[in-house]
Parts: structure tokens; sequence; C-alpha cells
């Protein structure tokens, strides 16, 4: 059944929140035609990933998304049917009040954060009663896990990626200035943030006697390489950082494209939430720089995904991917013995995240899951 959506989005800070909702929005309304609005208070990080977003637009419809800045909340609107509180953002007042008065309160969601912790399946979908007002809330865990949410995963997404074949990938690559690739080489990406050991990376790949290429996307990361790397000659868009070390700087890509990125390296270096995901998606090596929180929160949601995902591995490949996932989040120091005994599980790698892959599609998709339990509700 067609209902009426309203996605509710505060930009913390970097992009993942924005790109959870643009990515959730989107799927609810091209895969499951639902009418989809995402108020979101901070249309220019948006628009890093979405170009065809004008910032200047309040109001504007975007790949069948109305998006909404959070501001125009002080005109007249209609309450939709469901309420998508995206991270424990605040609905506003006016919003709130506009439910009590609707004739059929929404059926209001709060989408948490991704986490492999193991209480996450208890918590799912539990209500909690506004402490004044006669209205209830529930509680959306996303996760890698049956009795979760799920993972948002579009409906097209693996087909897509099966098409996704050499002639395609040859026009992507050059569209983004990326030269063919070279035999025996290796493609990563690199994602990350700021506190990540960047430049121990560059100090071990600099060593490298394979070929690399290290795509960047710009940013915050990129401007640190290109600092490090100030005095490299450069060789038409790349930078020549050692005899087999390249380094290209590309634009911050549109979501999308993003997952294409991905798909073409051999290594993606990754970070947050969304690209992590998308990451497990593309099945290729994946290297996660988890989201830190206040007191080292994030380290017990690194060991309970680590956890998971190396359930089904060998106990020298597991503490090949541990220690090097640990090092890259600065609990022990990054060297070249550490990226070399990463890379010497790589074909077994590459099987293990094919059959990690299908376990987890065994699992609905996120949307999947929310729209089965609004249709129950409603
Ligand atoms: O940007 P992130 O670090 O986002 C977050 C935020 O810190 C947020 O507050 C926190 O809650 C969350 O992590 C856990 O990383 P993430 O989640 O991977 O989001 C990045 C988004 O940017 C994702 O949707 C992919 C997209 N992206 C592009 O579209 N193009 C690009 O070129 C790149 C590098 C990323």
């Amino acid at each position: 059944m067609r209902h009426r959506w309203d996605i509710f989005c505060k930009v913390i800070d970097n992009f993942g929140d924005a790109g959870v909702c643009w990515r959730l929005a989107r799927q609810l309304a091209t895969d499951f035609h639902q009418e989809v609005r995402l108020w979101i208070d901070d249309l220019a990080t948006l628009s890093c990933f979405t170009p065809e977003l004008n910032c200047k637009d309040l109001v504007q419809t975007v790949q069948n998304v109305k998006i909404c800045s959070w501001q125009q909340l002080q005109m007249e609107f209609a309450c939709a049917d469901i309420v998508i509180e995206a991270f424990a953002c605040d609905l506003p007042d006016i919003y709130i009040a506009a439910m009590l008065e609707s004739d059929q309160h929404p059926l209001w969601i709060n989408l948490e954060y991704l986490s492999a912790e193991p209480w996450v399946a208890d918590y799912h979908l539990l209500p909690s009663p506004h402490p004044r007002l006669p209205l209830t809330k529930f509680f959306f865990f996303p996760g890698f896990t049956k009795g979760t949410g799920g993972l948002l995963r579009e409906k097209a997404l693996m087909e897509q990626k099966n098409e996704f074949d050499e002639a395609v990938r040859q026009t992507f690559m050059k569209q983004l200035g990326l030269y063919e690739k070279e035999p025996g080489s290796l493609w990563i990406s690199l994602f990350c943030y700021a506190d990540a050991p960047v430049a121990q990376l560059l100090q071990v790949l600099f060593e490298s006697v394979q070929p690399i290429l290290l795509i960047v996307p710009a940013g915050k990361v990129a401007d640190r390489i290109l600092e490090i790397l100030k005095d490299a000659p450069i060789f038409g868009t790349r930078l020549i950082a050692s005899k087999h070390l390249s380094v290209q700087i590309i634009p911050f890509l549109e979501q999308t494209e993003y997952d294409r990125l991905l798909w073409c390296c051999d290594i993606n270096f990754v970070r947050g939430e969304d690209s992590f995901v998308r990451a497990q998606w593309a099945a290729k090596l994946f290297v996660w720089n988890i989201y830190p929180q206040q007191e080292q929160a994030h380290f017990r949601k690194l060991d309970a995904f680590l956890e998971l995902y190396t359930d089904r591995m060998t106990i020298p490949m597991a503490a090949a991917i541990r220690d090097m996932w640990n090092c890259w989040n600065s609990r022990c120091a990054f060297n070249a013995g550490t990226w070399m005994n990463f890379l010497a599980f790589r074909e077994s790698l590459m099987l293990h995240n094919e059959s990690w892959v299908n376990q987890l599609m065994k699992q609905e998709d996120l949307a999947t899951n929310l729209v089965q339990f609004v249709e129950n509700r409603l």
C-alpha cells in the first residue's frame, strides 16, 4: 500500500546521517513506490553526494523524494502516516503538535545507528511510550543478524553489480579520469577519519613491490595526503609517490558512483556506517575505520562486528584481520608486518567475503523490514 512517509534527519557531523537517510528515502520511493519527504537541516551536506540538489531550494523533488529544508516546517504542512526520526534527532515540537492533532496519530519510528552488538535484536521494535503525551515511538535497529532490522540494500543492487562488467567498468573509470588497470596492480580506495594512521599506511605502501594505485575522494584525508606528498612528481592526474605507488585524488562522488568505485577496487578503506555497509556488498577486501565515540565505546562495536565477521575464518586469517583493523583504528601500531599479513590472505578473504554477503542476503533488507513492520501496524 502507498503511504506517506516523513524522514527527519539532523546532520551531526560528516556525511553518514544524510547518507543513510537519503539512501533509505530513495529506496522507499523507488523500490516500494512510497510517497517520501526528507526533512533535513543541512542541504549542503546532502548535496555533496546528490549533485542534482539545489541548496537554494528549500523544497524540491529529487529522484522521487521530496526534500524539504527543516526551516520549511514554519509553513503549513500535514503529517505523514509514518514518521522516521533518524538517529534520535528529536522531532521538532511543531511536528509533534501536528501529530497530536491529526485524526490518526502517525506511526513514529526511531531509526537507530548500526551495531553488531548482541543486545540489538532484543531491543529492535520495542515500543517507547512518550513520558507525557499519548504517543509511542518504536525503536528500529539495523543489524547483521536475524531479529534485527537488517541492512540497507536496494532491490536491484546485486543485479547492478553483476551487470557492471568490464566494458561498463572501463567507461566508468574513464569518467573518473582513472587509466586502465595495470595487470597485477592493486587498486585501493581510501575513505577514513583524520586520525587514522594514513601517514603510516603511505609509508608501508611506498615500499610495495606490487604496483598500487591509491584512490582518494576529495576531502580532509586527501588534503593531508597532498601535504605529505607535496614534492612528489605528477604524471597526468596521478602523484607518483614511489616506484610502485601512485596516488589519485578524485572528486567526492555521487552516492551510487561511490558504490561503483568500491566495486572497481581490490581493497576498500571505509568508515562510519553507510560506506562500511556498501563495502560489504562490494565483497572486496575492506578495512573499517569506526566512528570514534567517547570513552572508547566504539571498540565494543568494533569487537562485536569482528566477532561475527571472522566467525568462520581460520585462526590465522581471523588474527590477521583483527590486527589490521585494530591497528587502523589506532589500538596498536600499524606497520608493514600488519599490512603484509593482511594481504597474504587476499585470495581466501575474497572467498570469505562472497560467503559473508550470501549470509547477509538471507536476511531481508532494512527497507523491506521497515515496510513490513508498517504494514503490520497500520
Ligand atoms: O561520513 P561518515 O563518517 O558518517 C558518519 C557520521 O560521522 C555520523 O555522524 C555517524 O553517525 C556515522 O558515520 C556512523 O561515514 P559514512 O557513514 O560512511 O557516510 C559517508 C557517506 O558518504 C555514505 O553515504 C557514502 C557517501 N560517499 C559518497 O557518496 N561519495 C564519496 O565519494 C564518498 C567518499 C562517500
